[in-house]
């Protein structure tokens, strides 16, 4: 059977690990059609090369139009800043080609609007489209939710979440296209408070009405990597606390300024007969409260989620091994494969990414007036 010929754009942090996905999913999730790496896409011809023969894709080149238009490419993977993501993907859809593309989705929400449009005509024509909303694909956070849907929390009346990194704390930490709005759209409200918005979609299957929201830039000069001074016009940290449609009450944090703290996305989610607490420091367990058990044996249990009975573990090592930072990746593109084979849509689609980005300009937007309360725009 002919192979799904994957075109890669972008191969700094997200595009090696994208990489490493689409080198193992066949193998560990063997699907009907197999995947090969067919082109590697970046700026600069010579580094696309080196980057393309480093991590096992066939062809390179510095233009990524070419490299969409191509008749052996049926999947575009984009991996760029956020100011490039809506031209490729828009482009690659009108081609006809399947999308997963990085989140956050854009870094506007007129982009992201444009992008779901443009997803939404593809998908009258077959063609599926994925926000790359990876966390996810995290056994432990899939587990979360399929408790959640058997209502072993019961009413969910509070969701609590922050995602801590610690990168930027040093002030002499370079500046990167992260920093700069026009690039990312937003800082650790974009980059990983984006991951918090759809981890609430995605664990509720609820919505948020309006946020009320603080940010902050704890350093607003840095330097380049050759020392050229540079003006970072993106938060370092973002609070805000919100409320779904369905009643249940929330806190997000993100920072990049988190002392200690490395890739903590830190969840609990607490209902009238349970709770949830998950930290991806420790992305093997997941907590669970049961508050129906007598008062004196009762406390929070740590599952270890390593058994085959486990979303996606089954295919991996024996029970009791667990996975890291790069499966959930694989995870990511094998529900993506099973999609594009099925003919069904996966999720999280381009509307999903497009809601994310409408709560990051709300939380945007209240910041700018000291907090006032922001409804989510709906369309
Ligand atoms: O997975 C995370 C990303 O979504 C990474 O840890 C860094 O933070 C890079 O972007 C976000």
């Amino acid at each position: 059977m002919q192979p799904l010929g994957v075109a890669l754009v972008g191969h700094a942090f997200m595009g090696r690990v994208h990489s490493q996905a689409w080198r193992t999913v066949g193998r560990v999730f063997p699907h009907e059609r197999p995947v090969e790496r067919t082109v590697l896409a970046g700026v600069d011809a010579a580094r696309a090369r080196r980057a393309a023969d480093e991590l096992g894709w066939r062809d390179a080149t510095d233009n990524w139009k070419e490299a969409v238009l191509r008749d052996d490419v049926h999947i575009v993977d984009i991996c760029t800043p956020g100011d490039s993501h809506a031209d490729i993907a828009i482009a690659a859809l009108e081609a006809g080609k399947h999308v997963l593309c990085e989140k956050p989705l854009a870094t506007t929400v007129a982009e992201a609007e444009a992008m779901a449009v443009a997803a939404g005509r593809a998908r009258e024509r077959g063609v599926r489209s994925m926000a790359g909303f990876t966390y996810r694909r995290v056994p432990a956070l899939t587990l979360a939710r399929q408790l959640i849907q058997e209502d072993r929390l019961g009413r969910v009346l509070q969701f609590r979440a922050r995602y801590l990194q610690d990168w930027l704390h040093d002030p002499d930490a370079p500046f990167s296209w992260r920093l700069d709005r026009a690039r990312a759209g937003a800082g650790a409200l974009g980059d990983t408070g984006s991951h918090l918005i759809d981890l609430g979609q995605y664990l509720l299957g609820d919505t948020l009405d309006g946020v009320s929201a603080q940010l902050a830039t704890f350093v607003d000069r840095r330097h380049a990597p050759d020392g050229t001074p540079a003006q970072v016009t993106v938060d370092d940290a973002a609070v805000f606390i919100a409320r779904f449609g369905g009643g249940t009450l929330a806190t997000f944090e993100a920072s990049r300024f988190a002392a200690g703290r490395k890739n903590a996305i830190q969840l609990e989610i607490s209902g009238t007969k349970g709770a949830l607490s998950f930290d991806f420091e420790s992305m093997n367990e997941l907590s669970f409260y049961d508050a129906t058990e007598p008062s004196g044996t009762a406390g929070f249990r740590r599952i270890l989620v390593t058994e085959p009975d486990h979303p996606y573990l089954r295919a991996w090592w024996p029970a009791g091994h667990g996975l890291g930072y790069e499966h959930a990746f694989t995870h990511q593109a094998h529900d993506l494969l099973t999609a594009i084979h099925d003919g069904t849509d996966p999720a999280p689609g381009f509307e999903e990414g497009l809601y994310v980005q409408r709560v990051i300009e709300a939380v945007e937007t209240s910041a700018a007036n000291a907090g006032v309360h922001t409804p989510i725009a709906t369309s």
